[in-house]
């Protein structure tokens, strides 16, 4: 049964039973194999494989079986970042680990209509809102005290979305559609990617055109 996402704040956590069921999934896909097209490594390298990061996280050693070099070339490192693709790519590639997850949670007994949470960071009524939901920071899962799959301990030192050392600005959802944030000059990389090869009219047409939907 196809799933509602829900805002993480009004679950009633932390800890709903979302929440815990995404974290026993997500350990579910960290115990899965490397060559396992459903395991969390594979997912992750489809996104990016860094070979020498995820050995010195000790993700991965020397004796880890790998899928294929064959099958890397084709899988690995898809993700489409500073390029219109941006979005639809991210989008199904995260509709994938949802049916992935739903599908072991379903087998599991737990709800058919599991579906991943979101996170409202940006809702201006809740001054809370930028802090990092709790699941994702607890080292264990209450209850069974287990290690919790959801809290990285290589994630950066800060709990809440703001200016970081190495992101001076704030984010806001302007940033989107501002012209020279969302695309960025010819040859340079931005969320959107570069302008593309439009002729100046078109060009701000369709820059007029992001800015109403906005
Ligand atoms: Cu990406």
């Amino acid at each position: 049964m196809a799933g509602i996402r829900k805002d993480i704040a009004k679950l009633g956590g932390p800890w709903s039973e979302t929440m815990l069921w995404y974290a026993r999934a997500v350990a579910e896909l960290r115990r899965r194999g490397f060559r396992d097209r459903t395991s969390w490594l594979y997912l992750a390298a489809i996104h990016g494989f860094d070979r020498q990061g995820w050995t010195a996280q000790n993700l991965i050693s020397t004796s880890t079986p790998e899928p294929g070099a064959d099958e890397q070339r084709l899988m690995f490192n898809q993700c489409q970042h500073a390029g219109w693709f941006f979005l639809p790519w991210h989008r199904g590639y995260l509709a994938a680990f949802e049916a992935i997850l739903a599908d072991w949670i379903a087998g599991q007994g737990g709800p058919d209509d599991w579906a991943l949470p979101y996170w409202n960071y940006l809702n201006a009524a809740d001054a809370t809102a930028r802090d990092y939901p709790k699941e994702f920071m607890d080292r264990t899962i209450p209850g069974d005290n287990t290690s919790n799959p959801l809290a990285d301990a290589f994630r950066g030192p800060a709990n809440r979305l703001g200016p970081q050392p190495w992101i001076g600005v704030d984010i806001s959802l302007g940033a989107q559609t501002g012209e020279t944030v969302y695309t960025s000059a010819p040859g340079g990389l931005g969320y959107g990617g570069p302008i593309s090869r439009a002729t100046p009219s078109v060009r701000s047409r369709a820059i007029r055109t992001i800015s109403f939907t906005s």
